[in-house]
C-alpha cells in the first residue's frame, strides 16, 4: 500500500527528510542511534531494539507454545504458530518468534526462572542469535597452515585432478599443468585452493581409493613446498583424506557431509578441520529424489545433525565450516533459494562456504549458458552469498570473484583493504 502523495504529504516528508534507514548490523544500528547525539549510555539499550529479527524452531511441545508467546507478548514481542495449538490438534508446532535483540535477552531472563521448563528454548535461541550477530574473526587451523576469516571474504580456487569434471575436466590431469594453475589462482587471489580427484558432478561415479590417491599424490607434496596458502582436500574418503593431509592437505571438503565414521574419527586424531557439505544421497543418486517438504529447514537440520555428531565425538567446533552444497540434490530453483537465504546458516556458528560456480542453475537463469559462459552469473552468486555473510567462496575463477569481492567487503566494511588502520573514516 501507497501512501497518498498529495502536496501536504510531499510537504510533510520534505519537511522532515523523513527515510527508512538501511542499518542492519549492530554496529551499524549503533553509529546511526550516535549520530541522532542521543545519551551514550542509552545507546546499547536503543542499539538492541533497532531491527525485528525472526527465529524459527521445530518441533516445540504443544504445551510450551502458548507459553512462548505469552513470554514474548509480555515483552513487547510476538510469536507465530500452527491454527492446530488452539484446539490441540497437534502435539509439536513450528514457531516463529519476532522479536528485537533486546527483547530476546528479557526472554532469556524470563525463560530461565525457576522452573525454567524452557530454559532449553532460551539456549536453543540465544545460540541461533548470538552466532547470527556474530562478527567476531576467527582462524581456522590447518594442519600446516592457517585460514583466517571474518575480516573479509576468503576465496577458495578449485583445482580438479579428474579427466571428467563438469567444468574442468582433463585440464590439469598431469602434475605439471596442476601445479602451474594453482600458483596462477593464488597469483589472481585465491586464499585457499581445494585440490579434488574425483568428480562429483550429478550421475558421476565413484573412483576407487587407489586411484584418488594416485591422482593426488604426484601433486599434494609439490603444492604444499610451492604454496603459501593452505591446500584442502576435496574427498568424502577417509583413507584418501589422511593420505592427503599426510602428503601437505591442510584440511578436508567432504561433500558427503562427515557420514562416515572413520572420517570423523580421522578428525578427531589428526585435529584436522573439515568442510561438512550437504548432500542427499551419493553424485550418482542425488538428482533422484529433489523433493523437499521444507528445503531450508532440512538442509539446515542436516548440518546441525552432522556438525553436533562430529562434535560429540571429539572434533573440535572452532575447526568446523558448513556448506548447503548447491547443485547436490536440489532443484535449479532450490538453489536460488538456498542461495538468497545463504545468511541463515550463520546461526549454526560455523563459518558458512559456498560454491555456485559454473553449475547448472547458473545456465538456467542465463538462457541456456554452458559452463565456460557462466562466470558472471558465477559472479553474481558469490556476491550474493558474501552480501549475506558467506566466509568462503568456492570458485573456478577466482581472479574475476576476488576482484568483485573485494569491493563487496570494502563495501561492508565501509573502508578499502589498504587503509586498514581508519576504520570507517571516509565513509557519506
Ligand atoms: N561443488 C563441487 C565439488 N565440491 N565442495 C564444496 N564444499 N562445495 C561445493 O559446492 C562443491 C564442492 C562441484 O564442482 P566441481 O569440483 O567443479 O565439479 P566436479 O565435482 O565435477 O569435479
Amino acid at each position: 500500500v501507497v501512501a497518498p502523495r498529495g502536496p501536504e504529504q510531499a510537504g510533510a516528508l520534505a519537511r522532515y527528510r523523513a527515510r527508512v534507514l538501511e542499518a542492519e548490523s549492530p554496529g551499524e544500528i549503533a553509529r546511526e542511534i550516535e549520530r541522532t547525539e542521543a545519551e551514550p549510555s542509552g545507546v546499547g539499550a536503543l542499539t538492541r531494539k533497532g531491527r525485528t529479527l525472526l527465529i524459527r524452531l521445530e518441533d516445540v511441545p504443544l504445551r510450551a507454545s502458548p507459553l512462548l508467546k505469552q513470554e514474548m507478548l509480555a515483552v513487547g514481542a510476538d510469536s507465530a504458530h500452527a491454527r492446530g495449538v488452539l484446539d490441540f490438534s497437534v502435539k509439536t508446532t513450528p514457531v516463529i518468534l519476532l522479536g528485537s535483540p533486546g527483547q530476546y535477552h528479557q526472554l532469556f531472563t524470563k525463560l530461565r526462572r525457576p522452573p525454567s521448563r524452557l530454559a532449553d528454548i532460551a539456549d536453543a535461541v540465544e545460540s541461533a542469535l548470538d552466532h547470527y550477530l556474530s562478527q567476531a574473526p576467527r582462524t581456522i587451523h590447518g594442519i600446516h597452515r592457517s585460514l583466517s576469516l571474518g575480516d573479509r571474504t576468503r576465496v577458495l580456487g578449485v583445482l580438479n585432478l579428474t579427466p571428467d569434471s563438469f567444468s574442468d575436466g582433463g585440464r590439469y590431469v598431469t602434475p605439471p599443468a596442476a601445479l602451474r594453475r594453482a600458483r596462477e589462482m593464488v597469483r589472481e587471489g585465491a586464499d585457499a585452493i581445494d585440490v579434488g580427484a574425483e568428480s562429483t558432478r550429478p550421475g558421476a561415479t565413484t573412483v576407487s581409493v587407489a586411484r584418488e590417491i594416485q591422482r593426488l599424490e604426484p601433486v599434494l607434496g609439490r603444492l604444499h613446498e610451492v604454496l603459501e596458502v593452505p591446500i584442502s582436500v576435496d574427498t568424502r574418503k577417509p583413507e584418501v583424506a589422511r593420505k592427503a593431509l599426510a602428503l601437505g592437505a591442510d584440511l578436508v571438503n567432504d561433500v558427503s557431509g562427515l557420514r562416515d565414521p572413520a572420517m570423523r574419527q580421522l578428525l578427531v586424531r589428526t585435529g584436522a578441520p573439515a568442510i561438512v557439505m550437504h548432500m542427499r544421497g551419493t553424485p550418482r543418486t542425488m538428482q533422484r529424489n529433489v523433493a523437499y517438504a521444507d528445503l531450508r529447514g532440512e538442509v539446515y537440520a542436516a548440518l546441525a545433525d552432522a556438525t553436533a555428531r562430529a562434535i560429540q565425538e571429539g572434533v573440535s567446533p572452532d575447526q568446523l565450516l558448513v556448506d548447503p552444497g548447491l547443485g547436490f540434490g536440489k532443484a535449479p530453483e532450490q538453489n536460488l533459494e538456498l542461495l538468497h537465504h545463504l545468511g541463515e546458516f550463520r546461526s549454526l556458528g560455523f563459518p558458512v562456504v559456498v560454491g555456485a560456480s559454473r553449475k547448472s542453475f547458473l545456465g538456467r537463469a542465463t538462457g541456456g549458458a554452458p559452463p565456460a559462459q557462466r562466470r558472471e552469473a558465477g559472479i553474481a552468486a558469490a556476491v550474493i552469498a558474501a552480501l549475506r555473510g558467506a566466509h568462503v567462496i568456492r570458485t573456478h575463477d577466482v581472479e574475476a570473484t576476488a576482484r568483485a569481492l573485494a569491493l563487496v567487503d570494502a563495501v561492508r566494511h565501509g573502508r578499502f583493504r589498504d587503509d586498514a588502520g581508519s576504520a570507517g573514516a571516509g565513509r557519506n
